[in-house]
């Protein structure tokens, strides 16, 4: 039998649970997941592999109006994911509404088969689900709709099915044991980044990068350094709090999760430091791995 391969890009409003979605998919924590907006600020490549076939899902930011660079940056990316989609899953959460067309203005000129997927039925009823297969469907005639729960696993695998019977014809993209794009650091960073999202408030996520500074790997034990950035002196001390609690409650759960991860034991060091207006200046954002 030939082989068929294709990407397939998640798009969204933020917190519509398209992370959820994208781990739920290649069955691997690829993407750190918080309550809050905004949490991806990158365009995240999942691979699945079998010998027939190779899927590239790609897990994006929500679409926004951008406001400051890093904005700008992270809808380049999402656009970047329309433009090499084979297939488009749109992941709407039920109780959103859909009166501003942000998403669907990225979505004009696209010529990819569209998927519409209602997201978090568990936290609805049926009649609310019949309604918005409806309004969706009416809305943008896409090639399906299905009603789904990412965070407990609720038809997942008909969305899988559905992939690959309209996964093109295609040699691999990429070699076969390939799981991402991204390399220890990023995944490191990011789960440090997870726990800022979700353990401070306000504007503190939104203002903060984490960078690793040093990532040494030994037989049973990683040591990775980082370097929790800020845009203000106010923040590096809300960061780290009051005799340094905040920082350590941080790093504890970050290490948890690297250690998950990794399957290794994590030495974790963390630095916070404070570079005014970090994200709107090009400079700093192209050397934090952000494309323009
Ligand atoms: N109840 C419920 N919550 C969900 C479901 N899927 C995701 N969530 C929650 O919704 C929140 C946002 O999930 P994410 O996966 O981070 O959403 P996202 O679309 O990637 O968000 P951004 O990266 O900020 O754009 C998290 O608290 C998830 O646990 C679901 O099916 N049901
Ligand atoms: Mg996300």
């Amino acid at each position: 039998m030939s082989h068929r391969a294709g990407f397939v890009s998640i798009i969204g409003k933020p917190n519509a649970g398209k992370s959820t979605l994208m781990n739920a998919l290649v069955g691997e924590k690829m993407s750190i997941i918080t309550p809050k907006a905004q949490t991806t600020r990158h365009r995240i490549l999942g691979i699945v592999n079998t010998d027939d076939y190779q899927i590239v899902f790609s897990d994006t930011p929500g679409v926004i109006k951008p406001h400051y660079a890093l904005q700008e940056s992270m809808m380049h990316q999402v656009e970047g994911s329309i433009v090499d989609a084979d297939l488009i899953l749109l992941v709407t959460d039920i109780n959103e509404s859909y009166d501003e067309g942000d998403v669907l203005e990225k979505l004009e000129g696209s010529l990819a088969p569209l998927v519409v997927l209602i997201n978090k039925i568990d936290k609805s009823d049926e009649d609310t689900v019949k309604q918005k297969v409806e309004f969706w469907q009416q809305k943008l005639n896409p090639k399906a709709v299905f009603a789904i729960s990412a965070l407990h696993d609720h038809n997942i695998k008909a969305i899988m099915d559905f992939v690959l019977e309209n996964l093109p014809e295609h040699p691999a993209y990429y070699e076969k044991d390939f799981l991402t794009d991204r390399n220890d650091r990023f995944f490191a960073s990011e789960m440090i980044r997870e726990q800022v999202f979700k353990q401070y408030k306000k504007e503190i996520p939104y203002s903060t990068e984490v960078i690793i500074t040093e990532f040494i790997e030994g037989e049973d034990l990683y040591r990775i350094s980082a370097e929790i950035i800020v845009e203000r002196d106010s923040q590096k001390n809300i960061i780290i709090g009051k005799n340094g609690e905040m920082l350590k409650i941080v790093g504890t759960y970050a290490r948890r999760s690297m250690e998950e991860f990794f399957q290794r034991k994590i030495f974790l060091q963390m630095f916070v430091k404070v570079i005014s207006d970090w994200r709107s200046k090009k400079n700093y954002l192209k050397k934090f791995g952000y494309e323009d």
